[in-house]
């Protein structure tokens, strides 16, 4: 017994990893290990044999295990000593200050107005930006032979030959995102979305991608009272003025009934634009109560239910705030516009410490 015991101590202190201690586990104490061939001899010996051979055997069966336990803990010990020896980081090292980012004017824009809508109680939605023509089109009260569809220069996505179903498209607007929201958390709802989208179109104003936000609130009680008080806060804190007038005109979306496109106060002298002054107005907005068939492509019932939604370009918006003159040079990735009109990366805005600073 001395020499079995001191057998596999030794093989247990020379073992190298956890396969060889599993190794010498089985061939010591295992089921036909050793030590159990050992205990089975048990059933042969005289009764005095088996006082002392039985309880001597369990102690070396019990010595044996613990001196495994405590070798795969230090084998564990040794591998994390390893790790931590080899894989670190020095997080004080300074960053490359040629290679020093800076925030878009485009995403700059989003960041402060998705703090605005924020505080009004409106969350964030985000869709995917290849959509069905159900959610671009259908669900939004624009059928097939609509003439907004041509209107709206869709880039179609290719099906595979022969087959035959309606190609997806590249979303003209994130109302498909409002939709979604509307099938996946029902009423009410209060939402955002801000992002990408895709018209086929090219000149000094338009850009084949661009930047919306959509706004959708549905509850109960719902009126245009309330989205003419949205609008205004959002006006007023995102252009930093205390007071702006809004002027709500007729017009017509497909999607929206009665419809209004929105325009502000605001003078341009000697090419400074003021907004909430003055006497010129610019239109900066789309928005109208939805339709009751949009509601209910939506999954909500249009009986119980209604409320408002709005559309605004961030392109724009962007422009005007920041005094940029050029469209198209928001999608350029000239490094020397975007150092003149880029933001500091670790400046974010927020309504406490004020949006633009
Ligand atoms: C514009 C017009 C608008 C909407 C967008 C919308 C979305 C849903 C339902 C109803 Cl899900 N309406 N969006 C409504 C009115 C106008 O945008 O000229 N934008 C720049």
């Amino acid at each position: 017994m001395d020499d079995l015991k001191a057998k596999y101590l030794g093989q247990i202190a020379d073992a190298g990893d956890e396969n060889a201690l599993e190794a010498i586990r089985v061939a010591a104490v295992g089921k036909k290990g050793e030590v159990a061939l050992k205990m089975r001899e048990l059933g042969k010996m005289t009764p005095e044999e088996r006082q002392v051979a039985g309880p001597a055997l369990n102690a070396l069966k019990d010595e044996i295990n613990s001196a495994l336990a405590a070798k795969k803990a230090a084998l564990a010990d040794a591998a994390l000593d390893e790790r931590l020896r080899t894989e670190w980081l020095d997080v004080t090292l300074p960053t490359r200050a040629r290679r020093q980012g800076s925030i878009h004017p485009v995403s700059q824009a989003t960041e402060e107005l998705t703090a605005i809508f924020a505080e009004l109680g409106f969350s964030v939605a985000e869709g995917p930006r290849i959509e069905t023509d159900w959610h671009n089109f259908d669900a939004l009260n624009i059928p097939g032979h609509h003439p907004a569809r041509a209107e709206m220069d869709t880039f179609y996505m290719h099906r595979a030959e022969g087959d035959n179903r309606p190609p997806h498209v590249l979303r003209t607007h994130t109302s498909p995102v409002q939709i979604r929201s509307m099938e996946l958390q029902g009423a009410p709802i209060r939402v955002i979305c801000p992002g990408g989208v895709y018209r086929a179109d090219y000149d000094q104003t338009h850009t084949p991608m661009f930047h919306q936000v959509e706004g959708l609130a549905i509850d109960k009680d719902i009126s245009m009272a309330n989205l003419k008080w949205v609008l205004e806060e959002f006006v007023k804190a995102f252009f930093e003025v205390d007071d702006v007038e809004l002027r709500f005109r007729a017009s017509h979306f497909p999607f929206t009934e009665p419809s209004a496109e929105v325009d502000i106060r605001c003078s341009w002298d000697n090419g400074q634009l003021k907004i909430g002054e003055g006497d010129d107005w610019m239109e900066i907005l789309g928005s109208g109560m939805v339709h009751p068939k949009v509601i209910a492509a939506g999954g909500i019932d249009p009986e119980v239910y209604q409320g408002f939604a709005f559309g605004i370009g961030i392109d724009r918006l962007a422009m005007l705030k920041y005094g940029i003159p050029d469209l198209r040079a928001f999608f350029d990735s000239d490094l020397r516009w975007l150092r003149h009109y880029g933001f500091a990366a670790l400046d974010m805005p927020n309504l406490h410490g004020g949006l633009s600073r």
